[in-house]
């Protein structure tokens, strides 16, 4: 042990537990700072990347068909909403009269939040900035109203199965027995369409990936060479999910805070699962949670689905 005790922050000490693990990792969470979330905008806007697109069709094709399913006038809660330009694809058609969007960022829902008030003088917009494993609070006012959670991009796919069953048990508290969730999630599909999302040509999906390592280097006042990691990513087809990882090209070794951490040749950090799901998958998961899956919107090569839960 170092017989100087070294003031580590709980941030650093999150880390530090990833990168001494059997297996080696580091939270997904770790992908999102300014550098992070501009390289994923990047990624949202490959050829390669359907997603994001494909979901946007989505929304903007079945916009009314999804609004049918709830009440004029209730409340939409978002978690994670970010620029929250996702939601302006429906507020027109289920015509909320509350939106609250949920962000780490503060700065960036202000701004969101006042675009919104801007273009919708009808809707109330009320942002909450708090981390993100933070349990959602929403003001006493709004108790009597009926809520619905959005949870688009497949975001859900983060999470390993049961922590996402525990996600949605906590939407379903959020909102009650007279709402819902509409929620976007990737689907289950051949291996070569997943691989080429997450293994682009312009290698735009590496620098996100290797960009943790900036992060976190950062964090840690640590100086682990960018350059001697590479990007891999796979489709677990059995597991359903692409897994990503870093790969140390040599063996090197870093003292970090008092730790002494050792890479081996070809070794793997795993930095993200992406689970896809099939859609009797996305019922399983509505269903474990105490909501049962109304309808699924799917684009006319069922690569993505927005589905209607109701609590
Ligand atoms: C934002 C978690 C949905 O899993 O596709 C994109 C993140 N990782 N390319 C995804 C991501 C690599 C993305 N999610």
């Amino acid at each position: 042990m170092n017989s100087k005790t070294q003031n580590i922050s709980a941030e650093q000490q999150d880390i530090l537990d990833g990168l001494t693990s059997e297996q080696k990792n580091i939270n997904p969470k770790y992908f999102y700072d300014h550098h992070g979330s501009k390289l994923f905008e990047k990624i949202t806007e490959l050829e390669e990347y359907y997603p994001t697109r494909t979901e946007l069709n989505i929304l903007a094709d079945k916009a009314d068909e999804i609004a049918t399913f709830i009440n004029k006038g209730s409340l939409i809660v978002e978690p994670g909403a970010g620029n929250c330009t996702k939601i302006e694809y429906l507020l027109e058609a289920i015509h909320p009269s509350v939106y609250v969007p949920q962000d780490v960022s503060e700065e960036f829902l202000q701004m969101s939040a006042a675009r919104l008030s801007q273009r919708y003088p009808w809707l109330h917009v009320e942002p909450i900035a708090s981390d993100f494993s933070d349990p959602i609070v929403l003001p006493a006012k709004y108790q009597n109203m009926q809520k619905h959670v959005f949870y688009p991009g497949s975001t859900i796919g983060n999470f390993e199965p049961e922590a996402a069953v525990q996600f949605l048990k906590n939407m379903h508290q959020l909102v009650g027995n007279n709402g819902g969730i509409i929620l976007g999630v990737d689907l289950h599909k051949e291996n070569d369409i997943l691989h080429a999302a997450y293994n682009d040509e312009e290698g735009i999906t590496a620098q996100f990936n290797l960009n943790t390592l900036r992060h976190i280097n950062q964090i840690l006042n640590s100086n682990i060479a960018i350059d001697q990691f590479s990007h891999h990513a796979i489709y677990n087809s059995s597991k359903q999910r692409i897994e990503m990882y870093l790969r140390s090209k040599t063996e090197q070794s870093y003292s970090i805070l008092g730790h002494e951490i050792q890479f081996e040749p070809g070794e793997l950090i795993h930095t993200e699962h992406s689970y896809k799901y099939t859609l009797d998958g996305i019922a399983e998961l509505a269903e474990k949670a105490g909501f049962s899956l109304q309808k699924s919107w799917l684009d006319e090569d069922e690569l993505f689905s927005v589905s209607y839960l109701k609590s």
